[in-house]
């Protein structure tokens, strides 16, 4: 690879390793899912003989590259990884049979797999091959920080939910987004790239252009269009030509208009939860909530958003302008 090969003799901590396996993980950021972002890096005598991260579903682990870029000098070596290596066939052959192979000397994971497929039985399988196995406990938050979706989604089989919105200086839902925020770069922007799936009320789709990602490389994330009572207000032309990236609707009555490319789901059930169970499912982690109108689809579907914690986090932005309500124009 091109990046720069440090010398570390004096960097001989655990914890600048992982945090390398982290920042090389990130590079694949929004590409991974359903599986997580992970980092490898090969050490031997004080210095990085080999480097790899996991660019998306389906490719091979970041164990894997990092071990063919150290081509022999793996022999011997610490192999730092930002998550346990797996012990089993997926996609994917074992990583810890290739660590075994390449014959490393110790590894270094950052966190244990949470995947029940795997748990723990990576580190076990290597340490029954006498392979050295530490956690590095000083960065584990680090490593859990980064995989946050995809831990919360293996855990509780549902999607981990943001919950994106915008805020005049007095409180008031608004149906726009700051200057900036949909730019390359802008904070939304980011998030975009980085998440799944954005849910978006049918409501909303009717107003505004479906929200896009303008940062390099990003894969456009799915949209998942909430239409309550067959939402009459679902404009099936727009959604069509607006269209960036793919589109599903979720209603809870049958759609007599069905766009071309557009998937329709009739659920029986329209809550938050039955939702992130289903996208969980179509191996979605990760879900953008675009709440930009109070009231209509969502004030149903968010109700009890806080008491069910099917949030898990919120993002707000707020913007310098004051909201005139029909409630507040009569007082002076
Ligand atoms: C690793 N290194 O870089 C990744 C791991 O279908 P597969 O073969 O890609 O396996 C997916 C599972 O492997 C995933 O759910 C997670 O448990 C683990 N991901 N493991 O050793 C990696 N991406
Ligand atoms: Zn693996």
């Amino acid at each position: 690879s091109g990046a720069p090969r440090l010398a570390c003799a004096d960097m001989d901590d655990d914890g600048v390793y992982i945090r390398w396996c982290v920042e090389l993980a990130r590079k694949a950021a929004g590409h991974t899912s359903p599986n997580p972002m992970v980092g490898c890096v090969v050490v031997r005598g004080g210095r990085v003989v080999g480097e790899g991260f996991h660019p998306e579903a389906g490719q091979p682990h970041a164990e894997v590259f990092a071990l063919r870029d150290a081509r022999d000098l793996a022999e011997n070596a610490t192999a730092y990884v930002s998550l346990e290596p797996c012990n089993h066939y997926g996609r994917t052959p074992p990583c810890t049979e290739a660590l075994i192979n390449a014959k490393l000397k110790d590894v270094v994971v950052g966190m244990t797999d949470p995947n029940p497929i795997v748990a723990s039985k990576g580190i076990e399988r290597l340490q029954s091959a006498g392979i050295d196995v530490r956690v590095c406990m000083e960065e584990e938050a680090l490593c859990r920080n980064l995989n946050e979706a995809y831990i919360h989604c293996m855990l509780t089989g549902k999607a981990f939910a943001t919950l994106r919105t915008t805020l005049s200086v007095n409180g008031v839902v608004v149906n726009q987004i700051g200057t900036g925020a949909d730019q390359p770069g802008g904070y939304y922007s980011q998030l975009l790239k980085e998440y799944d799936g954005v849910i978006i009320s049918g409501i909303s789709v009717n107003m505004t252009t479906l929200p896009t990602s303008h940062e390099a490389g990003a894969k456009q994330p799915l949209y998942i269009i909430i239409a309550q009572g067959g939402n009459s207000q679902l404009n099936i032309q727009f959604l069509r030509e607006e269209c960036a990236s793919e589109a599903v609707v979720l209603t809870d009555s049958p759609v007599t208009v069905k766009p071309p490319g557009v998937e329709v789901l009739v659920l029986d059930r329209m809550s938050l939860e039955f939702i992130l169970e289903i996208l969980a499912q179509r191996g979605l982690c990760s879900v953008l909530v675009d709440f930009r109108e109070a009231g209509g689809d969502f004030a149903y579907l968010l109700k009890n958003f806080q008491e069910e914690k099917l949030v898990q986090k919120v993002v707000v932005e707020l913007l310098p302008i004051w909201t005139v309500t029909k409630a507040s124009k009569g007082r002076s």
